[in-house]
């Protein structure tokens, strides 16, 4: 009832709706509304309300709420099945085994903290309550388990035009999946997968992004890797807000995607990317070995030129500039 009622609000926009309206849409009483409205502005909504006009939605916390996530999206997919935890293990595994009960594409799972937030190679996330985006998508793609890195990169692609758009900032992708504001760390992407011999079942994209933290916020370790939002612009950002550009873009590149292939993707990576023209520290399953990170195959992988002048192909891996 509570999204139900944000929702009207939202759409209202800078028109009042009255309660007599919310109550003939919501089919409840003038009661319930007030007591849900009053609820709200106790939560920190600022709602003004006038005798007859009825209510408007004048400013909102930093909260995540579905229904502003919903809106912000305006997607038809993606992030508009959404469940929210105050706090949990990982995004990441709510979503699985929200995928494995048959969650829809696109349904997306967020967190404002995580005690066990993960990492690729298990290491881990760390995950300032209320500060960032700890979020999970499930994606449920029609095809081969080996085409899945793919999405790693359109995510990737997803959150630097998201973080352009919002933000204004310049947010490049290091190849495969984090994205990069002035040479730190400011999201990293995990992709998780359950697939059978010819399909993929579902897909779950876990990203962090983070938005509100000061440098003290994180740990010693990681402050000279690590940045947010707000240290490199010096601006506030609705999280709901952002999230719903996330998802839009997602949807957008999910569908050319689809519909017309990985091309797009890939040629945005390749125009965004911290990675290449870079001397790379290459680990991989063999070993650690230096190359130059020289261009993207039309696939997706990273080419790399070794130190004795030969080009290879590297499918997945980790790379440190
Ligand atoms: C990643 O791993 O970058 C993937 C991170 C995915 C996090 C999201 S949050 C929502 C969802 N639920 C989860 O449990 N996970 C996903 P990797 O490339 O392995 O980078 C991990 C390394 O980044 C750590 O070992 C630290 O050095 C560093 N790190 C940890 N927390 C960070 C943070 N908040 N910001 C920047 N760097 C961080």
């Amino acid at each position: 009832m509570r999204d139900a009622i944000l929702t009207l609000l939202l759409e209202a926009g800078e028109k009042d709706i009255s309660g007599e309206k919310i109550c003939e849409q919501l089919g409840v009483t003038r009661a319930a509304v007030w007591k849900h409205i009053k609820a709200l502005r106790e939560d920190g909504f600022e709602i003004a309300s006038a005798t007859r006009r009825g209510y408007r939605l004048l400013s909102m916390p930093d909260h995540l709420e579905p229904a502003l996530i919903r809106h912000a999206a305006g997607t038809r997919e993606m992030g508009q099945a959404i469940q929210v935890y105050d706090s949990c293990d990982s995004t990441n595994l709510r979503a699985k085994e929200w995928a494995a009960q048959g969650a829809p594409n696109g349904a997306l799972v967020l967190a404002e903290t995580q005690t066990a937030g993960r990492g690729r190679l298990g290491r881990g996330w760390n995950s300032a309550k209320g500060q960032g985006l700890f979020m999970s998508v499930v994606l449920r793609p029609p095809f081969e388990a080996q085409r899945a890195p793919i999405l790693t990169m359109l995510s990737a692609a997803a959150v630097s035009a998201a973080l352009e758009e919002v933000c204004k900032v310049q947010a490049p992708i290091k190849w495969p999946n984090d994205v990069i504001v002035n040479g730190k760390k400011v999201c990293g992407i995990l992709a998780e997968m359950s697939a059978d011999m010819d399909n993929v079942q579902w897909v779950v994209m876990g990203i962090g992004i983070n938005v509100a933290q000061g440098i003290e916020d994180f740990p010693e370790e990681i402050r000279d890797k690590a940045t947010s939002l707000l240290i490199e612009t010096g601006r506030s950002f609705q999280r709901c807000a952002l999230a719903g550009a996330v998802m839009r873009q997602l949807e957008q590149r999910y569908d050319q995607l689809m519909t017309a292939g990985v091309g797009a993707v890939v040629d945005y990576c390749r125009r965004h990317s911290a990675t290449l023209g870079q001397e790379v520290l290459l680990v991989t399953r063999e070993g650690k070995y230096k190359a130059r990170a020289v261009d993207l195959a039309e696939d997706g992988e990273l080419i790399v030129e070794n130190e004795q002048g030969q080009r290879e192909k590297v499918v997945s891996g980790e790379v440190s500039v």
